[in-house]
């Protein structure tokens, strides 16, 4: 059944003349005399309809004028060039077929934002969300084919788990069968486990956070995609994030210009995404952060919105932070020989204030290191027993990094709100639809 159908885009494409039948929903209707001008939308296009009373049958007819934004329709006529229509062509309808009428459309013009959230069912099908959703969709191919390319393999940690990854404030507890378990903060952990099997590996999978503040950028449920390497140092690990963000950007940015003009973005925003990235280290950002009118900004201060905002407004690139101090961050990042106090760790941070992208670092490989600092951190270690264990057999330098995937989207489309990156956000007081 399905090939009977064409397309909306081969229509526009000038690929398919003469006789079609397309399928979709009524985006924009209008009519004057004997005449209704139904614009239809499927996943490609949209294309006008031209429907005439004295051409087509006395339902045809009917079925156009009675029809709501959104019912689902079937059309069959003819392929007309045209000036006038948007997009240079229309169909001069023989036959309207309606497959759903439904009822009137709830969602119109300068509807709340609230509201368009209760309706996202519904909003998700707007010309602006459907741009975003594609641009995901092509952002999260490049990445995969980034790592495929290099030889990484995908695999999949469990979700639900005994060990929190990144501190307790941000865990979702839940009951597993009387015992107290989590939703999964990061694949990380396990990450490890499966590098030493296959080297290079990476994860794409949900990441769970029980954030307490409402903010621009922080979802309680976000896309995570997690590569880890055996043998890599922070170096290495530096250079792949930076080698894969531009990937990214530079590919979006030749292979979906329109779409982003669609988006109202210029696509020379991207390709300015060029590596290397700047680097600044902790030590340097605190006169730096001085300088930027932050006067009490000290040595274990982590940047706020403000600040890092401030750090970023004037940059075409996102920068790194490195050698953060050991306190302030997680436990199984590894020390920096040459600059003790410090650790082997790096956050990327976008341009334009869009904030952190990725956490990475190299990780404390030895065991009695890590024992060390997880008792620092007072953390129960009988539910760290096996990833303690990986440092007892065959232990190597290791390396990985963890990537918001609504982070990107919202920093390579400019977006003003990290729920718009996701078709279903959840945030502190949102989980419907
Ligand atoms: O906490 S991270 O900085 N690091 C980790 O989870 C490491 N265990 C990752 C790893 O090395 N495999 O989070 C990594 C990234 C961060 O830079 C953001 O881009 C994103 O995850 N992130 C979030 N995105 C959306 N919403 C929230 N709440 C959020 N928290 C982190």
């Amino acid at each position: 059944m399905g090939n009977v159908f064409t397309s909306i885009s081969e229509i526009l494409g000038g690929k398919k003349t003469g006789e079609v039948a397309i399928r979709g929903w009524v985006y924009r209707k209008r009519s004057s005399g004997g005449m209704h001008f139904v614009v239809v939308r499927d996943s490609t296009g949209v294309i006008q309809c031209a429907v005439k009373k004295d051409v087509v049958d006395a339902k045809s007819f009917e079925n156009a004028e009675k029809v709501f934004i959104e019912s689902s329709v079937i059309v069959n006529g003819e392929v007309k060039e045209d000036n006038r229509a948007p997009g240079g062509y229309e169909i001069q309808a023989k036959q309207f077929e309606l497959v759903h009428l439904g009822e009137a459309f709830p969602i119109a013009k300068d509807q709340s934002v609230e509201f368009l959230l209760d309706t996202r069912h519904l909003w998700l099908r707007s010309q602006k969300l459907t741009n975003i959703m594609k641009a995901r969709d092509y952002i999260v191919r490049y990445l995969r084919e980034f790592f495929y390319n290099k030889g990484f393999r995908e695999l999949s940690p469990p979700i639900i788990t005994r060990a929190g990854c990144e501190g307790g404030s941000t865990l979702f507890k839940l009951d597993y069968f009387g015992k107290e378990a989590y939703l999964t903060q990061s694949g990380q952990l396990y990450n490890e486990a499966f590098i030493t099997a296959f080297e290079k590996v990476f994860i794409l999978a949900p990441s769970f956070r029980a954030e307490q503040s409402r903010t621009v950028r922080h979802l309680c449920e976000y896309w995570h995609l997690e590569p880890e390497m055996a043998w890599y140092s922070q170096e290495d690990n530096m250079k792949l994030q930076e080698e894969m963000v531009e990937e990214v950007c530079q590919r979006m940015a030749s292979e979906h210009a329109d779409l982003l003009k669609e988006l109202g973005l210029e696509p020379d925003r991207l390709k300015k995404v060029k590596a290397p990235f700047p680097r600044i280290d902790y030590e340097e950002l605190i006169p730096k952060m001085h300088e930027l009118g932050f006067k009490k900004f000290k040595w274990g201060d982590d940047l706020g919105s403000d600040e890092e905002a401030a750090l970023t407004k004037e940059l075409e690139k996102p920068i790194f932070i490195h050698n953060f101090p050991k306190g302030m961050k997680a436990f199984y990042m590894r020390e920096d020989p040459e600059k003790p106090g410090t650790v082997l760790a790096s956050d990327l941070q976008a341009p334009g204030g869009h904030g952190e992208l990725i956490g990475g670092s190299e990780r404390i490989w030895e065991m009695d290191e890590l024992l060390a600092r997880m008792r620092e951190e007072k953390l129960r270690i009988e539910d760290y027993q096996w990833y303690v264990d990986l440092r007892r057999y065959g232990s190597v330098p290791h390396s990985g990094f963890g990537l918001g995937i609504e982070r990107l989207v919202k920093w390579m489309l400019n977006l003003d709100h990290i729920r718009d990156a996701i078709p279903f956000p959840r945030v502190i007081n949102r989980v419907y639809p």
